[in-house]
């Protein structure tokens, strides 16, 4: 019993410290990965082919395509478009609009807000898969519908998730993984989501500091936490650029600290992708690693952090 105790009050203790500083006057540079990719160490359990697991590891992310029927997917767009249609939504806080018109960007917190994609979320194709890489229960960091709407959806510019959920939300280590389910076709030219492989092995220390209420611009367009051109050069140069296109149904699994980004969307076809951010029961999000209050439960998940129950 003892030991068990000391072990939680040193994971505890380790977990309080800031093991990826960043925002903190230093200068921009690269610092290697402290933690693993894959948590698990049994593949024979894995509910996918190991070589999808080797891919992940390697490269920072994997896309297995056709997880869902066309039936499920008729649903899942139905309901993608009720939740943007839904009048009420479009003036909530969980309504980000495009920085320059009001076309919607993305909607969070969605698991919460729809009965179809809380259980989407906790569909065992997915939440089973990220408890089985992750080693450990998971639940819901943070959900959104990112809609690249036609014509009008602005980029993403290139940065780790991780920095900002570490330095803004106090995710504690890298044990955090996203799946973006694509909801309609994303094509090479409409905006699709871009990674650099091999990125997720350096952790990036951006410069700055977080301003206050960072995230009420940041989601539509970040301006802290974002790599230096020299850094952003050369992880491309090491690793290239892919750009993930693919029907609607696929899913990319994506590692929390790969470089991505993706650009605007000048064609008439949206890009909608339903994210949803799996971590680790025991990478809680702690106090934020900057000075700054915790951002609001919508973008990061404090009190509902129980278990997903897996079906
Ligand atoms: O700040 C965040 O949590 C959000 N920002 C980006 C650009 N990606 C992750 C997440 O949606
Ligand atoms: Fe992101």
């Amino acid at each position: 019993m003892a030991n068990h105790l000391e072990a939680r009050t040193l994971n505890t203790a380790m977990l309080n410290r800031d093991m990826y500083p960043s925002r903190k006057g230093a200068e921009a540079a690269f610092m290697k990965r402290l933690d693993p990719v894959v948590y698990a160490s049994d593949y024979n359990q894995a509910p996918i082919a190991s070589n999808f697991i080797d891919e992940f590891k390697e490269f920072g992310f994997v896309t297995l395509e056709n997880l869902f029927d066309d039936t499920e997917l008729q649903m899942l767009l139905e309901e993608s478009a009720r939740l943007r249609e839904d009048a009420s939504l479009i003036n909530s806080i969980e309504t980000i609009t495009e920085p320059d018109t009001n076309d919607v960007r993305s909607i969070f917190r969605v698991h919460e807000q729809s009965s179809i994609f809380s259980k989407l979320a906790a569909d065992k194709r997915l939440a089973g898969l990220a408890r089985f890489l992750l080693d450990d229960e998971v639940y819901i960091h943070q959900s959104r519908l990112n809609y690249k709407p036609g014509f009008r959806g602005k980029e993403f510019y290139w940065h780790s998730d991780f920095e900002t959920w570490h330095v803004e939300d106090g995710m504690p280590r890298m044990r955090a993984l996203s799946m973006s389910i694509t909801l309609t076709e994303n094509h090479y030219y409409n905006g699709p989501l871009m990674l650099i492989p091999k990125s997720h092995l350096q952790y990036v220390v951006c410069e700055g500091e977080t301003p206050e209420n960072n995230f009420r611009s940041s989601l539509k367009k970040q301006e802290y936490g974002v790599p230096e051109d020299h850094l952003l050069k050369q992880l491309i140069n090491e690793g290239g650029i892919v750009t993930v296109t693919g029907k609607p149904g696929s899913v990319t699994l994506f590692d929390s600290n790969i470089m991505h980004g993706s650009n605007g969307n000048i064609t008439p076809f949206p890009r909608s992708n339903i994210f949803f951010v799996y971590n680790a029961l025991s990478n809680r999000v702690i106090r934020p690693f900057c000075n700054r209050p915790p951002r609001p439960e919508y973008i990061c998940a404090r009190n509902n952090t129980q278990p997903l129950r897996i079906i």
